[in-house]
């Protein structure tokens, strides 16, 4: 038993310096795969500030006249689509708790205050409802109550609404801008549009996380390519 003794005290101190060594092993990589959390939320949120658009500096108070019927249409539907993210977002954050849906509402309340701006420049009535997921027009009030429920089966159907979201507003945004000629609406619909690139893009990197791929509904699968493929679109265009 004596002869034993120096072996035991050898054996439990090389059993105490591995188990010191995984323990500091396992420490180190729980501190890095925080930073990488972390370094992707701030990234999302530094995106996402970018991605504001102040009517201020994109409204030309030197162009003046009337606008088409179908400007106006345009302004009208635009100002509710905007809403509609800004609306879907808030409510899958208070869902979810994930803070791409808090960053990007944001984003999205300039943008559809940026309309807003468009509507009173040009005399135009604001078809606003000040409630959360209401909306004047009845198609979007559809799209809206549908995303809504669809967002809140699951997070990765949350982010896919997101996504859906940006596409759709990709879309009308484009079919907007070959419908006029007035300086204003395009400067304005060309940053909105740009905002929904970078939405599309953090959206569709979250959805990798989640191992899920987005197939587009509105534009077509060659521009969504070319969408989240190319980087990142900073400052004002
Ligand atoms: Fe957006
Ligand atoms: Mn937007």
């Amino acid at each position: 038993m004596k002869n034993n003794l120096p072996f035991i005290v050898v054996i439990g101190f090389v059993f105490i310096l591995v188990a010191g060594i995984i323990g500091y092993i396992i420490g180190i990589q729980l501190t890095n795969n925080q930073e990488t959390v972390m370094s992707f939320e701030e990234n999302l949120s530094m995106v996402d500030e970018s991605d504001y658009v102040s009517p201020e500096k994109l409204i030309n108070t030197n162009i003046t006249g009337t606008l088409t019927e179908s400007e106006i249409e345009g302004l009208l539907l635009m100002r509710e689509e905007e809403k509609l993210a800004h609306d879907v977002y808030t409510i899958l954050y208070e869902k979810w708790g994930l803070s791409i849906f808090s960053n990007i509402s944001d984003s999205e309340q300039t943008h559809t205050d940026s309309v807003k701006a468009l509507l009173d420049k040009y005399e135009v009535e604001d078809p606003y409802v000040d409630s959360l997921g209401k909306y004047e027009n009845q198609e979007l009030q559809k799209i809206s109550d549908n995303l809504i429920e669809i967002g809140g089966e699951s997070v990765e159907k949350a982010l896919e609404v997101g996504a859906t979201v940006e596409d759709l507003d990709i879309k009308d945004l484009q079919d907007l801008m070959g419908n006029t000629t007035n300086e204003d609406i395009i400067s304005v619909y060309n940053n909105l549009q740009k905002g929904s690139r970078n939405h599309l893009r953090s959206f569709t990197r979250m959805l990798d996380r989640y191992g899920v791929e987005y197939a587009p509904n509105y534009i077509t699968q060659d521009e969504y390519l070319e969408i989240i493929t190319s980087p990142y679109e900073r400052g004002s265009i």
